[in-house]
């Protein structure tokens, strides 16, 4: 019966670099809505390692942002009981799909998109291969799950669709392969701004550490960015992503962080300057991350619990992509072992 409901709810399948620190763009755009799925969905939560090597990572680094960010995941509610949490080198099928989607993948697509453009401006002594081609690893990702949802922030909406455009392409030649997935955007909190420059999305490997909220940090500094945060001249809380992106930032954040909706922001603020403003959103944020800190240290002190977190995973997110990899094989004329 247990398993018989498993197989009818739809799939979730969604991931995050271990290239760096979690942000709160990290967690409001994407762990926080996934943690409230589980109940409804089958999910799988990846930790992208094999797509942090596109750009160049210290190992020892790369490791403990790794343990660290499966931390991190169990502390912000996704129970690895009701959530399959793995590394996704640990599962060789994604490398194996991802070299078969290469040859389904068009250099011309690839060279539209949008974070390659960005990420070879940012690492110019460092455009390789592997930079280009990521939409198809992470096709890959997505497929070899027959996911039916994939939450994400906004910024990764286009990795999505070329997704699903490999994904129509395959089934076209095959046919029913692969199922098509739909990507998942929260209504507020898809897209969360750099505090110093609000014109940039909020990332983890962004050099201006000012910029950027931590979910790991302690609430003294939070507090400190938060009061530097720029904002602009007229003083008046109003939300105005094009003419006032400081502060519509800040009232995102608020907004997701306490649940109001951006008019009683505005009305909780009215007369008042940005100085309490900007107080009341770095003790909202503070409060909300401070549980997962402390559960993430407390987590990173049970190696061996966290090891058989991932083992765990691997085992069953490796016999379900490796079903879907099998039939690819087939299809495509490999001849079978
Ligand atoms: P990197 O700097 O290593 O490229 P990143 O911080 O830009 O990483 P990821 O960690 O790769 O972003 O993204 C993880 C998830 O969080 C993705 O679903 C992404 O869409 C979402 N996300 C990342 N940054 C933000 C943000 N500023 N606002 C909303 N969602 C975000
Ligand atoms: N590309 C994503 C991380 C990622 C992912 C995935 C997200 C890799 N594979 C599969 C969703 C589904 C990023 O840079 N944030």
């Amino acid at each position: 019966m247990e398993n018989m409901s498993q197989n009818e709810k739809k799939r979730i399948l969604s991931g995050i670099q271990p290239s760096g620190d979690l942000t709160l763009g990290s967690y409001l755009g994407a762990i926080r809505n996934w943690a409230a799925l589980a109940d409804e969905y089958d999910c799988y939560y990846m930790l992208a390692d094999m797509h942090t090597i596109t750009v160049r990572q210290v190992p020892a680094d790369l490791r403990r942002h790794t343990i660290t960010q499966l931390a991190t995941y169990i502390a912000s509610g996704l129970d690895p009981e009701k959530n399959v949490l793995f590394v996704q080198s640990h599962v060789p099928a994604h490398a194996q799909l991802g070299w078969v989607l290469d040859c389904y993948t068009m250099f011309g697509e690839l060279s539209r998109m949008t974070q390659f453009k960005d990420k070879s401006a940012k690492n110019a002594d460092n455009i390789n291969a592997g930079l280009f081609t990521y939409p198809a690893l992470m096709a890959a990702d997505i497929l070899l799950y027959q996911a039916d949802l994939v939450p994400v922030g906004g910024d990764q909406k286009q990795h999505v669709e070329i997704c699903r455009d490999i994904a129509n392409r395959f089934n076209g030649i095959y046919g029913e392969v692969f199922k098509i997935p739909e990507p998942y955007i929260p209504p507020v909190g898809a897209r969360i701004m750099s505090l110093t420059s609000p014109e940039n999305k909020m990332s983890k490997s962004d050099k201006d550490q000012n910029g950027c909220i931590y979910m790991l940090e302690r609430p003294e500094d939070i507090m400190r960015k938060f009061k530097k945060a720029v904002t602009d001249s007229d003083a008046c809380v109003r939300y105005d992503p094009a003419g006032k992106p400081g502060v519509s930032n800040l009232m995102q954040i608020y907004s997701v962080a306490t649940g109001r909706d951006f008019d009683a922001i505005q009305r909780e603020f009215d007369g008042q300057g940005y100085g309490a403003f900007k107080t009341a959103v770095g003790e909202a944020v503070v409060e909300l991350l401070r549980p997962i800190r402390e559960e993430t240290e407390r987590l990173l002190a049970e190696k061996a619990y966290l090891e058989s977190v991932y083992r765990a995973g691997a085992e069953k997110a490796g016999h379900v992509a490796g079903k879907t990899l099998n039939k690819v094989y087939k299809k495509i004329g490999f001849l079978a072992r």
